[in-house]
């Protein structure tokens, strides 16, 4: 970090960042949990977010993470607040909202970490170490939110999935920027100083901004249609949200995500949905229990390891290969083919996007080089298998399938930083190695280097159908898990 807050407070805040890097909840949960196999998993103690919210006082608080609201609070009546957290999960990405009446204030959080460990007391985050030009809850905090909310829309992403250090570096320039007068910023920050003296006079207007990534429009139509906003200064009330939508667009056109990646790393993140309106790839019906039994309390597991077929490193390979350490640890990651041990996450937590949408996530970390780039075209290769029964279950009932495995080359073919794959559970079309049953394939599936002209080689991340009309229309989306980076140079 080259550059420095006033008082020092951005200098503080990374090497708080630095401490919760290394060390997760969870490693620490399972340690205890394998201590002692009749201990209750503890859950880790609270993260507190305080801040200031001046003129915000008795206001709602919420923290929006994606589309929903993950935690909420209240402003006190000093102006302050002290918004608790579960502790479980790093948050990125996330969206603090003070509001009453008509009026609203917003605050981007890079990242709010978890707790270290489950044996720590309550940890207490300022926002202001952790959210450059957030020294408080107040119109320059909001315009910087709103115009990376809108880079991000523009670029088809979510916050969530932008390295945490690319928005401290994006915030940092846009705050940098507009207190120096950028033109399109400051048009931005007049914008949304008329929304909030706007609904100041319309406290019936409720809130005025929409953070999640579905919205419509940043400012919601129903409030610019009950205030009398005008928020491009054209004299005339805007009616909807368009005009304000424009002004915060025109800013964000000159503003880009900056990032360092990882060189030789990527996150992995590996999804199945479980649904019964599940269509396959020859847009039939899928069966989710024709091998796995539905059983009350089962949940979704995903074990395997890396597929022999990836280079190794030896006498007639140096390059473009794995080193038998590497190829240990990604296995341990995986579950190393035992059934029943690795749970995947549906509430939310692990970097799973939405709580409770059928969609389960697991995510990690592997080695990786672009598959092009090695002399046979092969890059790192996996396989894995997804089961759905109690912890500790065997193969018996709670495999989607026997006798195959799903099979992925980790090439990322987006460019978007990260290995994105999402299956339906029990889906015998798509990437099943051996009896595949993709009518317009050959009835399996290899490694798109080596599959024969006609073939199926879905073994590769890929654009899906998001709809359910099977016409592929867009790449899934990663979820809450972010590329692996590092600081800039
Ligand atoms: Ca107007
Ligand atoms: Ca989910
Ligand atoms: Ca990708
Ligand atoms: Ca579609």
């Amino acid at each position: 970090m080259a550059r420095t807050r006033a008082g020092g407070v951005w200098v503080g805040a990374t090497a708080a960042m630095l401490l919760v890097a290394g060390c997760s909840v969870d490693g620490l949960l399972l340690g205890e949990l394998t201590r002692d196999e009749h201990r209750v998993m503890p859950e880790p103690a609270a993260v507190i977010l305080r801040g200031k919210a001046p003129g915000f006082q008795g206001a709602a608080l919420r923290l929006w993470a994606g589309p929903t609201i993950a935690f909420s609070g209240k402003v006190d009546s000093e102006g302050t607040f002290a918004l608790q957290t579960d502790g479980r999960s790093t948050l990125v990405g996330t969206v603090l909202e003070a509001q009453s009446g008509g009026r609203a204030c917003l605050a981007l959080v890079p990242e709010l970490p978890a707790q270290t460990s489950v044996l720590n007391p309550e940890r207490v985050v300022q926002l202001a170490e952790i959210a450059p030009g957030a020294l408080e809850v107040g119109d320059v905090s909001t315009t910087a939110a709103l115009v990376l909310l809108q880079r991000a829309r523009i670029e088809g992403r979510e916050l969530a999935t932008i390295a945490p250090s690319s928005l401290v570096e994006t915030l940092i320039d846009v705050d940098t920027r507009l207190r120096g007068g950028d033109p399109a910023l400051t048009l931005a920050l007049v914008a949304v100083q008329r929304v909030l003296s706007a609904g100041k006079a319309a406290p019936a207007a409720g809130a005025p901004f929409d953070p999640s990534p579905s919205a419509l429009r940043l400012l919601r139509d129903a409030f610019a249609a009950t205030s009398a906003v005008d928020a491009d200064g054209n004299g005339a009330p805007d009616g909807d949200g368009a005009p304000f939508e424009a002004v915060i667009t025109a800013a964000a056109a000159g503003v880009t995500f900056a990032a360092c990646y990882t060189p030789g790393r990527i996150k992995v993140v590996l999804q199945v949905r479980l649904a019964s309106d599940a269509r396959d790839g020859n847009c039939e019906p899928i069966q989710p229990f024709l091998w796995a039994d539905d059983k009350p309390g089962s949940q979704m597991f995903i074990t395997g390891g890396v597929h022999k077929e990836t280079p190794t490193c030896g006498a007639g390979r140096t390059a473009f290969c794995l080193q038998p350490g590497e190829i240990d640890a990604v296995n341990a990651a995986l579950g190393n083919w035992v059934p029943n041990k690795v749970a995947m996450f549906d509430d939310g937590s692990h970097g799973d996007g939405a709580a409770s949408d059928g969609i389960y996530t697991f995510a990690f970390e592997a080695p990786h080089w672009p598959a092009a780039a090695a002399p046979d075209g092969a890059g790192v290769r996996i396989a894995y298998k997804f089961t759905y029964g109690a912890q500790g279950q065997g193969w018996t009932g709670a495999e989607e399938f026997p006798g195959n495995q799903r099979i992925l080359e980790l090439d990322d073919r987006n460019n978007d930083h990260l290995i994105v794959r999402l299956d339906h559970f029990a889906d015998e079309t798509s990437n099943k190695d051996k009896a595949n049953g993709l009518f317009t394939g050959c009835g399996k599936v290899t490694w798109a280097a080596t599959a024969a002209a006609g073939c199926s080689s879905d073994s590769v991340e890929r654009a899906i159908d998001l709809d359910g009309d099977c016409k592929v229309d867009g790449w899934p989306s990663a979820g809450k898990v972010a590329p692996l980076t590092v600081p800039c140079p």
